[in-house]
């Protein structure tokens, strides 16, 4: 059958159930990779296409979280791949962490969130300000899935603004005694520990990690998403809870204790979000080959040239932008503001794309068929957390100004 032939029910037939996704590398990036990096990656493809591609489109139609992928995700090393091997964790460099959000997202951005949020803002803070003992209880569960960790930090009325947090706790004995409550957290409603931020008797913020079943603890589910539908948000309510005071991070104190950890995490969503652009890149072009209007493919047609070309030019920039920032990671030299500018940008690039590939697909990109509308909706929610559009741009300026336009 020639792709000129194609009716719209044989072009539903050519795609549906099947992930034959090619990653777009105009400039030839992957020669910048190291054969480690181009095996973790291409292995973490093949999962996503067998595992994830064929029941993805289900469980968002469903807004349910696929429970079952969790096991798969931590055999392809997604839970904590750039901590110490000596905790259960995958010793990789930053490199190869943006590789696997990037592989992931491309399938889509729900399940790179609790990968996210499993790696860099629950393992990371643990093993980062964590005690030997609190490292030793909790990091090998989390790299193996047995255990999975959410982060608790924005909070009904402090989103942008973490520091104005009422969440707090006062000493009692060997335990302090938490209240409060926490909103908008990605794998609160299943996760077995959070790690919370709160403000002690002194208003100084502390990290603590809260356990499933402490009396007083409670994770009920948001519903009504039209974003990131498979990835389960809820919130975290604290009512009395008793906490032992080994459970808190001793050492750090203050915003940059969560602060620190968004960098890690923000790291990987730059990557993360990429994957999503591709995958609206590569489905746009692969249906502009085969749908026929006037007589022709529309790929013939320069209007629709000219969104693939500008696709495919932001898509390689952005490649560019989280290579250097994968190296800069990898030196220990990357800083905030860099980081905001690629998150930042590779969200917003990704956004547009999705917007264009969507347009692209006619009625057909508004169905389940394809999965465009469901990363252009997943990176609504991409382009809020983990700070929003705006207030990277607000970091940026106030780097290259030194004016801090925050207040
Ligand atoms: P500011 O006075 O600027 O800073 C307070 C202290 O923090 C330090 N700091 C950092 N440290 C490490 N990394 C960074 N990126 C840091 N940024 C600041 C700073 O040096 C200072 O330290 P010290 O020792 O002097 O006390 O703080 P501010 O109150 O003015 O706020 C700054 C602002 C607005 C940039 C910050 O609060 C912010 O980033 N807001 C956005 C909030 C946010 O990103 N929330 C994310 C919640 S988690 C989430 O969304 C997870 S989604 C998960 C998923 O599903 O993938
Ligand atoms: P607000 O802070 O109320 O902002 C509203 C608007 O005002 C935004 O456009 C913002 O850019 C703008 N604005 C705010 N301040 C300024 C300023 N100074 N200058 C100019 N404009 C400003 N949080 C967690 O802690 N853990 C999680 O796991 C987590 N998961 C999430 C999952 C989902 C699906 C979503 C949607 C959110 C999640 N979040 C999580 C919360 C997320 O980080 C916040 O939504 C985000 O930081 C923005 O906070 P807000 O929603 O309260 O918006």
């Amino acid at each position: 059958m020639s792709a000129s032939s194609l009716n719209v029910e044989e072009l539903k037939a050519a795609h549906q159930g099947k992930d034959r996704f090619e990653m777009p590398d105009f400039y030839g990036i992957d020669d910048l990779l190291s054969e480690e990096h181009i095996l973790i990656r291409n292995s973490v493809r093949d999962w996503v296409k067998r595992e994830l591609s064929p029941v993805i489109e289900n469980y968002a139609q469903e807004a349910a979280f696929p429970h079952h992928l969790i096991k798969g995700l931590a055999e392809i090393g997604a839970f904590g791949p750039q901590l110490p091997v000596e905790y259960g964790c995958g010793g990789l460099d930053y490199t190869a962490y943006g590789l696997i959000m990037q592989e992931i997202e491309r399938g889509d951005s729900g399940i790179r969130s609790t990968a996210s949020v499993q790696g860099s803002l629950v393992m990371y803070p643990i093993f980062k300000f964590g005690t030997e003992e609190q490292k030793r209880k909790f990091l090998p569960k989390l790299a193996s899935g047995e255990m999975m960790g959410c982060f608790g930090l924005t909070e009904p009325d402090h989103g942008s603004n973490p520091a104005g947090m009422t969440t707090h706790f006062v000493e009692d004995g060997d335990d302090v005694i938490l209240n409060g409550a926490k909103m908008w957290i990605s794998n609160a409603p299943f996760a077995d520990v959070a790690v919370v931020w709160a403000k002690n008797e002194e208003g100084k913020i502390k990290g603590i990690i809260v356990e499933r079943g402490m009396e007083g603890f409670t994770t009920p589910e948001t519903h009504n998403k039209w974003s990131l539908r498979a990835s389960a948000t809820g919130e975290l309510v604290f009512d009395n809870v008793r906490v032992p005071k080994s459970n808190i991070f001793p050492e750090v104190s203050g915003l940059k204790g969560p602060l620190t950890c968004l960098n890690s995490a923000r790291y990987g969503i730059s990557w993360g979000a990429l994957g999503a652009a591709m995958d609206c890149y590569d489905t746009a072009l692969c249906y502009s080959k085969q749908r026929v209007q006037f007589g022709r493919p529309i790929a013939g047609f320069q209007l629709q040239q000219k969104k693939l070309a500008e696709m495919v030019t932001e898509i390689t920039k952005a490649q560019l932008l989280v290579w250097r920032l994968g190296n800069l990671m990898n030196e220990g030299k990357a800083t905030p503001a860099q980081i905001s500018m690629a998150k930042r940008n590779n969200v917003e690039i990704a956004l547009n794309i999705a917007r264009e590939a969507r347009q692209m697909l006619g009625g057909m990109g508004i169905t389940g068929e394809f999965p465009i509308m469901r990363h252009m909706a997943n990176l609504e929610s991409v382009v809020t957390y983990e700070g929003t559009h705006d207030i990277h741009l607000l970091i940026l300026g106030h780097e290259v100004t030194g004016e801090n336009a925050f207040f």
